[in-house]
């Protein structure tokens, strides 16, 4: 039985699927083979395109004449399919229904590409088998943080002032979005795991169910955050000790209820010993030990435990100059390779510090290679402009996948998981910014292949969301727009400058004297951190020959990271040739003209994109504009006061 197509409510944007997309689909005949829940939303998809396009579909008939063929052989749960073209004919088969349900989205992106030609067999698989979205979602809203962490898109899709929504088709329309650019899991709460969110785990597993039920028919798993306290806070022990007995057994009991009501439940992610979350450490146990704990109970059900590496002081002394924030993770974790269990996977953020517009790879992707890694990027752009400002963090995801660690894969390559903190809420273009759905929609596909060129990924995401005729234009205002925000925020990899607690907009002292170890040092001389071995925190050392080598030393460190490892004066040269100062003062100036063209560009489009669309950009270039002429003026103006030197180009500063 075909499984009828969520229906899009009333005034939600249908972002990367409008129903244009399923044309080339829609107007041939299809033949289906297989059977399953997948299998029957892919009858669904075919169904609904035939009705709209004038096509038809069946289903196990006989080999009729027909144009498509479906055909899924085998029950299992892979996820790679083939396609290819002869005789007229184009074929998808899969061994697995998930592999089905990719092969369908895939013909959706090729259009009639996908019906032209002969076409010999090529088989596509995904190179990372998990591929998250983790949703910093709270149940009840939050008093500071209200109802999603880092939100910036509205409410939640899945909870409403400390509920479940009673209507979930919108979870069912997002589902279908995200299965149609590769993800396959989904974590439905915030790692920061408070009062009410932790009983999600026990007696309100029944609401994490029916999310689970709207995201299965799309292939996608189900993921919870938990609390590491939670056989004090939920089962009345006197402790939470990864060690001990009881706290084991209460943990087997949870997970077998978790799995009576969620027969494929993906598994738990944990923020332990982090930002005040609970964790090992305080029954002197290691992180290995804690994960363990929740990796066993999940053992038997083939769940996994993903456990974050985002553990730091967060209680610096800001006059301590020996902590060094930068090195925690690795100084946590490198000792623990080879303790973890096979089905805990350490989830680690893709920089040392935290999500920055530039940071360095960490240098923990590559030292553990006893132990299973997953990336985690963030979509959500915390501190990329927060969905006000257009920027589209491809270039930057890729480039940390693309990044070689001495003797290992690509990042990309030695992940067993990637995971983006997700930007969409109940929003009706979903992630505030309708340009941020290219940022979702990116992540997606380069979970599926790392080594993929971002910008064909772009390209592919302007076509599906609006046709032909904007694409040069819309291609036009993303695809440098990572690079223009970083012109006109920190410099050179220097970080933060942000103001402290939403981070958004320029406060270049506000996390100076903060106990968060984010500092820049700028004083009358200079600016930057010294992390070498020489002479600074040794951070740089954490890294592999030659990376520990090309950043030791501010000669051969690329200048886009020089302030992250470096403390230099304003006078240092660039290997661009100019002195660091007039670099800061000539890229803000550059980054407030490319948002002015950009927003040109996008005010040219009004003929080619939906006027709802339109104008909710247009609202944003506006304020993208007045905090990028903050930023410069702040920025310069500090570093003028700071350093004395005047800019070369006489230009207006204050
Ligand atoms: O960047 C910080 C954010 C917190 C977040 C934390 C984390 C969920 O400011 O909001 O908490 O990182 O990644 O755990």
């Amino acid at each position: 039985m075909p499984l009828p197509v969520p229906v899009l409510p009333d005034g939600v944007d249908p972002a990367w699927l409008p129903p244009a997309a399923f044309e080339a689909i829609g107007r041939r005949r299809t033949l289906i083979r297989g059977s399953g829940l997948l299998v029957d939303t892919v009858h669904g998809e075919v169904a609904e395109a035939c009705a709209r396009f004038g096509g038809s579909v069946v289903r196990d008939a006989s080999p009729e004449p027909c144009d498509l063929v479906l055909d899924v052989s085998g029950t299992d749960d892979g996820e790679a399919f083939t396609l290819k073209r002869a005789e007229g004919r184009t074929t998808v088969t899969a061994s697995g229904r998930h592999g089905l349900l990719h092969g369908l989205f895939h013909l959706v992106r090729l259009g009639e590409e996908a019906f032209r030609g002969e076409r010999a067999a090529h088989t596509h698989r995904p190179a990372v088998a998990l591929r998250v979205l983790d949703h910093w979602d709270n149940v009840a809203v939050h008093p500071v943080m209200g109802q999603v962490e880092r939100g910036y898109s509205g409410g939640s899709l899945f909870w409403r002032d400390g509920r479940a929504r009673g209507d979930l088709e919108r979870v069912r329309v997002y589902a279908r979005l995200l299965a149609a650019c590769g993800i396959n899991a989904v974590t439905v709460n915030n790692v920061n795991v408070h009062a009410t969110e932790a009983r999600l785990l026990t007696e309100r597993i029944g609401d994490v169910a029916r999310i689970a039920e709207a995201f299965r028919p799309y292939g996608i798993r189900t993921h919870l955050s938990v609390s590491f306290a939670a056989p004090i806070l939920l089962g009345g022990l006197d402790t939470a000790d990864p060690l001990d007995h009881g706290v084991r057994r209460w943990w087997e009991r949870a997970t077998a209820e978790v799995y009576a009501a969620i027969p494929d439940f993906g598994g738990y992610l944990v923020k332990a010993d982090s930002e005040g979350q609970p964790g090992p450490f305080a029954y002197g146990r290691s992180h290995a030990d804690g994960a363990n704990l929740l990796a066993a109970a999940l053992a038997p059900y083939g769940g996994t435990v993903r456990w974050r590496a985002f553990v730091y002081d967060h209680r610096q002394d800001w006059r301590d100059r020996s902590t060094d924030r930068a090195r925690a993770a690795y100084d946590h974790f490198v000792p623990l390779d080879g303790e973890f269990a096979a089905n805990a996977v350490l989830q680690v953020k893709h920089g040392p510090m935290d999500f920055q517009v530039r940071e360095p790879v960490s240098p923990l992707l590559g030292a553990m290679p006893g132990t299973r890694l997953a990336v985690e990027m963030q979509a959500t752009q915390e501190y990329t402009g927060q969905q006000r400002h257009a920027c589209w963090l491809g270039p930057m995801w890729s480039e940390a996948l693309r990044f070689r660690p001495e003797g290992t894969d690509p990042v990309g390559g030695l992940s067993d998981g990637l995971v983006a903190v997700s930007n969409a809420g109940a929003d009706p273009f979903w992630t505030g910014h309708p340009l941020a759905q290219s940022n979702l929609y990116t992540f997606g596909r380069l979970a599926w292949d790392p080594g993929a060129d971002p910008l064909a990924i772009l390209d592919d995401w302007i076509g599906l969301t609006f046709g032909p005729d904007p694409a040069e234009g819309v291609r036009a205002v993303l695809a440098g727009s990572w690079r223009t925000y970083e012109k006109y925020t920190a410099p050179l990899g220097v970080g933060f400058m942000v103001q402290p607690g939403h981070h958004y907009g320029p406060s270049v002292d506000g996390y100076e004297y903060s106990p968060w170890g984010t500092y820049h040092f700028a004083d009358r001389d200079g600016i930057g951190v010294d992390r070498s071995v020489a002479t600074g925190t040794g951070y740089a050392g954490q890294y592999a020959k030659p990376w520990a080598e090309v950043y030791e030393s501010p000669a051969s460190c690329p200048d886009e990271l020089l302030l992250f490892f470096h403390h230099v004066p304003y006078g240092h040269v660039l290997h661009s040739g100019k002195t660091v100062i007039q670099h800061i003062y000539d890229t803000h100036f550059e980054g407030v003209e490319e948002v002015e063209e950009a927003r040109e560009v996008w005010g040219s489009l009004g003929q080619s994109v939906d006027p709802e669309r339109h104008a909710r950009v247009t609202e944003r270039f506006a304020e993208q504009l007045r905090c990028a002429r903050e930023w410069r003026d702040q920025i310069n103006s500090y570093f003028l006061r700071k350093s004395g030197v005047p800019d070369e180009r006489g230009r207006a500063l204050y």
